[in-house]
Parts: C-alpha cells; sequence; structure tokens
C-alpha cells in the first residue's frame, strides 16, 4: 500500500505526511567530519545537571582576546585542563583563573558520550582531558578561527550542541577559503577530524528563539586533547 493512502473522502491516513522525513543517526558532513543525531536523548536531563553542576563551581565568564576584545560567548570548562583567554593570550590552564581552584573534573557521563562519538566517527582511542562549555544567547557570536592550542592536532575534537540551533560556519584551512553554512540543532553531535582539525570555522550570530528545556539559548560542550 501506498504511504498516502486515502480515504475516499480525500483525507490522509498518514499522521506524518506534513513532517520532515527522518534524519540519519549518522551523516557525514565534510570529509573527516561526522554529524551524529540521538545519541543524548537517553541522557539529556543528566547532561543538563551536570552542566549545571560544573558551572556552579566554575561559573560562565566572558574572556577577553590577546587584542583587548570581550568575547560575545560567555564560557566555562572542566577537565584537566582548561581553555582561557586574556591580553597575554590563548592557552590551556589547570586551574581556573576566576576562583583560583583547579576545574571541576570531566563527569563520566561526558567522557562516555565523547568517546562513544569519537568511535563512531573512526577515533576508536580518543581520550579528552578538556570540555569548554560555551553559552550563546541571541547575538551572541563566534568569528572564524582556527584551535591551535591543543598539543596533538592527530587527536579529533568532539562538539556537542544543546538549545537554540546555530549556523556553524566552516571553512578552508585558508582564512580566506569560503564557508559552508551548516545547521547544528539540539542533540547534534559532530566529530571533527583528520584533514579538516585545523579548518577555519565559526559559528553567525544566534537568532532569537526559544527552547523547551534551556530557553534563549544555546550551549555547546567541545571535547579535546588538550595535554
Ligand atoms: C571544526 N566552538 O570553542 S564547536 C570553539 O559551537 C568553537 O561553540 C564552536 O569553535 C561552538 O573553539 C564550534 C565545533 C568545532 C570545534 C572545533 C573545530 C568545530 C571544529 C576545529 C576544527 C574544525
Ligand atoms: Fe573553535
Amino acid at each position: 500500500m501506498s504511504s498516502k493512502s486515502r480515504l475516499s473522502s480525500g483525507i490522509s491516513t498518514d499522521l506524518f505526511a506534513d513532517l520532515e522525513p527522518p534524519k540519519p543517526a549518522i551523516e557525514v558532513i565534510a570529509q573527516d567530519a561526522v554529524l551524529l543525531r540521538g545519541l543524548i536523548s537517553s541522557h539529556e536531563q543528566q547532561l543538563l545537571h551536570e552542566i549545571q553542576n560544573i558551572l556552579n563551581l566554575a561559573p560562565l565568564r566572558q574572556v577577553t582576546t590577546p587584542s583587548g576584545l570581550k568575547m560575545s560567548v560567555t564560557m566555562s570548562n572542566c577537565g584537566d585542563v582548561g581553555w582561557v583567554s586574556d591580553r597575554r593570550g590563548y592557552r590551556y590552564e589547570t586551574r581556573d583563573p576566576d576562583t583560583g581552584q583547579p576545574w571541576p573534573s570531566l563527569p563520566a557521563l561526558f567522557i562516555q558520550l565523547a568517546q562513544n562519538s569519537a568511535a563512531l566517527a573512526g577515533y576508536p582511542n580518543f581520550s579528552p582531558d578538556a570540555c569548554l562549555i560555551n553559552r550563546y544567547v541571541p547575538g551572541a557570536r563566534m568569528s572564524l578561527h582556527q584551535d591551535k592550542d591543543e598539543r596533538d592536532f592527530n587527536a579529533p575534537i568532539v562538539s556537542v550542541s544543546l538549545g537554540l540551533p546555530a549556523v556553524f560556519l566552516f571553512g578552508g584551512l585558508q582564512r580566506v577559503d569560503k564557508a559552508l553554512r551548516i545547521g547544528l540543532e539540539h542533540g547534534d553531535i559532530v566529530v571533527w577530524g583528520g584533514s579538516n582539525r585545523l579548518a577555519f570555522h565559526g559559528i553567525a550570530p544566534l537568532a532569537e528563539g526559544q527552547h523547551p528545556l534551556l530557553g534563549s539559548q544555546r550551549i555547546n560542550l567541545t571535547f579535546r586533547k588538550a595535554h
């Protein structure tokens, strides 16, 4: 029978006729960039709980870049080392400069999620030691940049998008290379490695919106092997 079976009245009996087709669970979006969907669904509440717990210990802050500009994104970290920025430069530090305390440790759930994602994308030995937590409110953005502060560029980067959707700008190895625009939604996990580990990338200004769980914000977790 056709999926568009109809009664003689002409009313569609396909309850899903107006919905978008389901998106694949694993999608290759570029050479060495794999998008995974649906991996957080059974752990969503625990994931959000762990994030809140970390942010209570290491509050979100607006960092200054070496050029003296404040980033529009607020951030924090967990793990053995955390990414920091100030007038002196970008680097990884074992302590939170705002509290003087070590960064909160990586929750087991974070490690599992990052390792399972990396393994599905073809990196079976990923062992993250840093998780950067970025928070975007409408209007916040991240301009095109490369991630170069890690010691080993062979390790992939795993990113987890939560809350409002964003447009990810995915460029080439030169700043001037034309950037692709890729929509990232709540629950999307992307594993970036290999040939695009040093690709320029960024996030377009976040659009206004309301997410049912997170409200008017986007949170991105970025798992890295930094040291
Ligand atoms: C592709 N964060 O914190 S994560 C960053 O959504 C950063 O907050 C963005 O870029 C965010 O540095 C994007 C996805 C990501 C991270 C690193 C990459 C994609 C990448 C490195 C190389 C290529
Ligand atoms: Fe980046």
